[in-house]
């Protein structure tokens, strides 16, 4: 077991194991059993090419052998950070067959996101795209390599320049066969990044029990069958489109994945129509494009029976509009890469699927809304959402002063998000008790950006809040006090942040110059106060 990783107490470990949750089978033997049983069958469609279940299997343990060759180990953390392409799944299966351990990245992260991953999960590897919407990922390898020692072999995606080609090593055969290192189902199968509050983001570690049991059971409740066809809109390394029940139950369920290279309806909608695509994941304004967008396309959407909305909160309004526009069923999603995911049923009554983001996906999920003294509060009223259950971790990845305050002592994860429950036992998003930006699904953590900011020698100080906006929900915007007789533009900030290797959409939405900040009663920034300067604004993000 990979140090450093709080786990479930064995008592509850047992039980989960008794009453069949977790099966003992690992990521790995997944595939392998599926490879048996659909054989020539479709696993992935990525653009012009077609993968069978069987070539899928074959080609990652082709590079499994070569990752060993190449001296990686059990426990070895790899970041990988690849968009949505074939060489995902043979290098994470790869990957899961000889025990190393994925750090998922997501596309948009910069150097700085990607040297702090390696750095504090001390990566021997970094697998990455040749190019991808303009960006060089062998330059920012190149960068992240110069700068952290313990990173010895890029894998690239496409053409590898001076690095190693992820296709010439899964096509290589073995001269020999490697027997794959002992895997257990209870390991750590590989780290997730935590939306965050923090300065620096936490990493999640997702064993192989608790993650087949999550996407099982999503396939339950989302009707995943050897005949569904998923599309991978979102970037599949994020826990909604990788196991909710996303990619990953697709492949349990024996399904066709479809990988959309972009969201946007130009790409997706003749995917849907030529694949013959059943069910997909989308962030709210995605969805409000492709509601926008249906209207005036020819596309046949009809084979799309459920369209899956989360990340963030989803409108009452927008909700309503889509079964009528896009002719499918809406589900609300409302998870996290923690663990936790509540479905609305695809059986709900419309108002439910409409006004509320679902109910947990198990009995086994323990719920708890509860006031600042952690007292739980009467059905019906807003508290903190605290939970605990067989697919929801115990702890972050080396981070024990952390978890001591995101976790209770019996081990329930505070979410940081404010809720309500209807007596039917769905779940209302209603608010965010964690400093946190939601910006249309992705996650900003205000302590993360505010350092930056403070880094810059014309920055006193700097607070981090989130502006309504009708289209993202929420957008950020950065109060700065400049020091002294100091000055900087706005420009030259969020140059300075791009030039510091940050997440593009990290980067302030709005910078607004401030004398002082509010204060609270004991004197800390009121961010609450901050955040009222907008409130009664409605911005469009134009503001
Ligand atoms: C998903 O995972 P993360 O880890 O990127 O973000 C989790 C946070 C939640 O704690 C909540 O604050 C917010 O994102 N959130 C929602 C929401 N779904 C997630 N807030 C309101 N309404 C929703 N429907 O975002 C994620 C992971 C698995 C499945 C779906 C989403």
């Amino acid at each position: 077991m990979l140090m450093h990783c709080p786990t479930w107490p064995e008592e509850f470990a047992a039980r989960y194991r008794a009453n069949g949750l977790w099966q003992g089978q690992t990521l790995g033997e997944m595939l392998a059993e599926r490879a048996v049983q659909q054989g020539d069958r479709i696993a992935v469609v990525s653009g012009e090419s077609r993968y069978s279940y069987l070539e899928l299997d074959q080609q990652a343990n082709r590079l499994a052998s070569s990752f060993l060759e190449i001296g990686l180990k059990p426990e070895d953390r790899v970041v990988v950070q690849l968009p949505n392409r074939y060489e995902f799944f043979t290098v994470i299966f790869a990957l899961f067959r000889i025990g190393a351990i994925p750090v998922f990245a997501l596309p948009l992260h910069r150097q700085s996101e990607i040297q702090y991953l390696c750095e504090w999960s001390e990566a021997v590897a970094y697998v990455i795209p040749d190019q991808e919407a303009g960006f060089d990922y062998r330059v920012l390898a190149e960068q992240v390599q110069s700068q952290v020692p313990t990173l010895q072999h890029i894998f690239v995606a496409g053409e590898p320049a001076a690095f190693h080609s992820l296709q010439r090593l899964s096509e290589h055969q073995s001269p020999s066969h490697i027997a794959w290192p002992p895997i257990k189902s209870n390991d750590v199968a590989f780290l997730q990044l935590s939306g965050g509050s923090t300065g620096l983001p936490k990493l999640i570690p997702r064993t192989h029990d608790d993650y087949i049991y999550s996407f099982r059971r999503s396939n339950e409740i989302c009707g995943l069958t050897e005949s569904s066809v998923y599309l991978a809109a979102l970037p599949v390394a994020h826990n909604f489109p990788l196991s909710s029940p996303g990619v990953l139950g697709t492949l349990y369920a024996g399904g066709k994945i479809v990988l959309a290279s972009s969201p946007s309806p130009d790409i997706a909608f003749p995917l849907i129509e030529k694949e013959h695509v059943t069910i997909t994941a989308l962030v709210p304004p995605l969805a409000l494009i492709w509601m926008e967008a249906a209207a005036s396309r020819a596309n046949d959407l009809s084979s799309l029976q459920v369209l899956q909305v989360g990340g963030a909160k989803f409108s009452e309004e927008a909700a309503r509009r889509v079964e009528p526009v896009l002719g499918c069923k809406l589900q609300q999603v409302y998870g996290m890469a923690e663990g936790l995911v509540n479905y609305t049923r695809l059986d709900d009554p419309e108002a439910t699927i409409v006004t509320t983001q679902g109910r947990p996906m198990s009995d086994w999920d323990e719920i708890r809304i509860v006031d600042e003294e952690d007292n739980d509060v009467p059905v019906g009223e807003v508290g903190e959402l605290l939970t605990r259950g067989p697919y929801t971790i115990r702890g972050y990845y080396r981070a024990e002063a952390h978890n001591a305050k995101a976790f209770t002592v019996d081990g329930f994860y505070r979410t940081g998000d404010l809720v309500k429950m209807n007596s039917e036992g769905y779940i209302v998003v209603d608010g965010r008790a964690k400093d946190q930006i939601n910006r249309g699904g992705d996650k900003i953590a205000a302590e993360e950006v505010e350092n930056h900011l403070l880094s810059h020698a014309s920055v006193f100080d700097a607070a981090l809040v989130s502006m309504p906006d009708s289209f993202l929900g929420e957008r950020s915007c950065a109060f700065i006090i400049v020091r002294g007789q100091m000055t900087v533009s706005a420009a030259e900030l969020k140059d300075y942040l791009r030039a510091r290797g940050l997440a593009p959409y990290k980067i302030p939405d709005r910078i607004q110059f401030v004398d002082t900040f509010p204060q609270t009663n004991v004197g800390k920034v009121s961010k609450k106060a901050l955040r009222e300067v907008f409130a009664t604004t409605v911005t469009n993000g134009t503001l």
